[in-house]
């Protein structure tokens, strides 16, 4: 088999893999470079890792002419962002050991690792699989980790949701053992890989076209904001039980600046499938996308672009038929909330959960804030889970009555104790990609520099009150839409060193994006269009408005109402 000479060229990487193995087993024998071959780099993804360079050293090690700093990232796939203690402890353990000593929690609910040299990618690999983690689909054109909210403190009905969250993600998990063979069997030093024989019967030989995201959420919290991924499914409950799932889908939220033929788009709703069907949905949607989606442009080969061109009728057409039967009609449901609630809250069976403030998702230990140490020994005793949010937060939960006072005591002994009600609720709710010096897309700072633009911030946002008022926040380094800042009420995308574009308007829970105000600010400029905003917005909101509806109702900005208008 081979694939259309008009076809991309990660597309005949792909099919030259044999199910993603491509010369991996080489590149990582070679040690006259911390690099990979060329067309690795591609398959490696699948494999859950990206090659790297540390961006801050570039210039320096270039002049030197010294090969750049080559790492990799490892993304680690937590299906509804639920792990045991000892995932915990082990994932922290191999930041210290092989990372750069700090763990990352996604807006995705995953792990990431960053630095690890090529000589230790195996045995960090052979670290996850021990405790029961992979990294394989935590990137690559497959589908990544799958999202589920997180409050097991609500009801029952989490449990089952995050259950059904696990079940679709084992479901659309590549089952190529080319993983294992490398990784693990082989250990980094395999002489040579087998000839293919596995099967991926949803996948195919070439995978999909670009990489396949899903969210679950139970309304009223749309904290996974389903409404940025390729399918979306909103739990529907009547009387205490679980009915189903509405179904929403094309949601995708990267462009590139000056391509207006690129755009951030939410998901729609198109039916309701019972609880038993959801998988066999998911997996039609996702043999649809394989089949029809674009293999020729990797700009316009998401799932949101393939409905665009065929049209929304046409795709359900084609999902009942493969289905077998029709969706049902999708169910009423309300969303009023999609930030996490801070601080202990009572739990099922007498147990409790902590849910605590993680800046930038980042966990590391700092001269007077241990959050790293602390929660690595409370690992070592806790025997519930820990639960990683979309707003890069974490839950420690299920927290046994009699370990309560112990969690609060270590995390008060590292600096590291609940303080997000200190906090204003603007900073608690913010998200910021990671950008430098890791990411080789970023054209701005994001995670690093957005804590010195919320102090700032904070104090217009105290002057006027607004401390506890939840106002969305979200900067990213680029376009790509990482920590989802088309979603923001204040969205912030880097355009280049210290310049953003300011986008204004998005609704409070997930369902409406928001639209460019100003372009190229830099930091002055931020806080010289935003100040005024914020205080017309005290005095002149209406009971219980947020602030994204303020600004499209006093007429700054439209609101976006489909992604074909965000440009508009
Ligand atoms: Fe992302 C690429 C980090 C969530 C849209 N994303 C990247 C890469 C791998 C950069 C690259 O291509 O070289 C970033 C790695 C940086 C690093 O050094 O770690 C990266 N994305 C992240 C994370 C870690 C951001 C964070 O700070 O938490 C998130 C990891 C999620 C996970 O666990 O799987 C992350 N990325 C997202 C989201 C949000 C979401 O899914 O809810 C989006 C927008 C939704 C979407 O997919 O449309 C997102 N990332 C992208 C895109 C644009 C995709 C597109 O359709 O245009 C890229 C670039 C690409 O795919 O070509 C990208
Ligand atoms: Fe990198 Fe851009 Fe994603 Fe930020 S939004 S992590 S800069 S790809």
């Amino acid at each position: 088999m081979s694939v259309p000479t008009n076809h991309s060229e990660v597309e005949h990487v792909k099919i030259a893999s044999r199910y993603l193995r491509g010369t991996l087993a080489d590149s990582l024998r070679n040690r006259l470079t911390g690099a990979l071959n060329p067309d690795d780099t591609h398959l490696i993804k699948f494999h859950g890792s990206y090659q790297q360079t540390d961006r801050d050293l570039d210039g320096e090690r270039k002049r030197q002419k010294l090969e750049p700093l080559y790492s990799f990232m490892m993304r680690v796939r937590v299906p509804g962002g639920v792990c045991s203690a000892q995932q915990w402890a082990r994932m922290s353990e191999l930041s210290d050991r092989y990372g750069n000593g700090t763990l990352k929690l996604t807006t995705r609910q995953a792990f990431q690792l960053h630095g690890v040299l090529k000589r230790n990618l195996p045995a960090t690999v052979q670290g996850f699989d021990e405790v029961l983690l992979d990294s394989i689909a935590g990137c690559g054109d497959v589908n990544r980790n799958v999202m589920c909210n997180t409050n097991p403190h609500e009801s029952p009905l989490h449990e089952q949701i995050v259950g059904i969250a696990q079940e679709i993600s084992r479901h659309l998990t590549p089952r190529t053992t080319a993983y294992r063979e490398i990784w693990i069997d082989g250990g980094g030093d395999l002489q040579e890989t087998t000839e293919a024989v596995d099967d991926e019967p949803i996948y195919g030989k070439v995978y999909l076209p670009r990489k396949f995201k899903i969210a679950l959420s139970l309304p009223p919290h749309n904290d996974t904001d389903i409404y940025a991924n390729d399918i979306g499914l909103i739990a529907i409950e009547q009387d205490g039980k679980l009915l189903g799932f509405n179904v929403a889908v094309g949601g995708g939220l990267g462009m590139t600046f000056g391509m207006p033929e690129t755009y951030p788009r939410l998901a729609d709703l198109i039916g309701f499938a019972a609880v038993d069907d959801v998988v066999d949905v998911c997996e039609k949607i996702v043999t649809i996308q394989r089949d029809w989606g674009n293999r020729e442009n990797r700009k316009f080969s998401r799932l949101k672009y393939t409905l665009d061109r065929v049209g929304l009728p046409a795709f359900v057409a084609e999902l009942h038929q493969r289905l077998g039967y029709a969706l049902g009609e999708a169910k009423p449901f309300r969303f009023t909330s999609s930030t996490d609630a801070f601080g202990w809250a009572p739990g099922l069976n007498g147990r409790s959960n902590l849910t605590l403030f993680v800046e930038g998702g980042r966990v590391l230990d700092r001269p007077g804030y241990g959050l790293k140490s602390a929660l690595a020994e409370i690992a070592t005793f806790h025997s519930g889970d820990f639960r990683l949010t979309g707003n890069q937060n974490l839950i420690i939960g299920n927290i046994e009555a009699a370990h309560q006072a112990r969690v609060q005591e270590i995390l008060e002994k590292h600096g590291a104790g609940p303080k997000a009600e200190q906090l204003t609720a603007l900073r608690r709710d913010a998200l910021a990609c990671v950008a430098l010096n890791t990411c080789s897309q970023a054209f701005a700072e994001a995670e690093r520099y957005l804590p010195t633009l919320l102090d700032k911030l904070d104090t217009v946002i105290r002057a006027h009150g607004l401390a506890e008022d939840s106002i969305l926040i979200r900067m990213t380094g680029c376009p790509n839409g990482c920590a989802r800042p088309y979603l923001g009420e204040i969205g912030l995308v880097g355009r280049s060193p210290g310049r953003y574009n300011l986008y204004l308007g998005a609704s409070h829970h997930g369902d409406r994006m928001n639209k460019l105000y100003r372009e190229m600010l830099d930091e002055d400029g931020i806080l010289r269009e935003l100040t005024p905003l914020i205080a017309a917005y005290a005095t002149g909101r209406e009971p219980g408005e947020s602030f994204g509806d303020f600004v499209v109702r006093t007429g700054l900005v439209k609101a976006t109402v489909a992604g074909l208008d965000f440009h508009a």
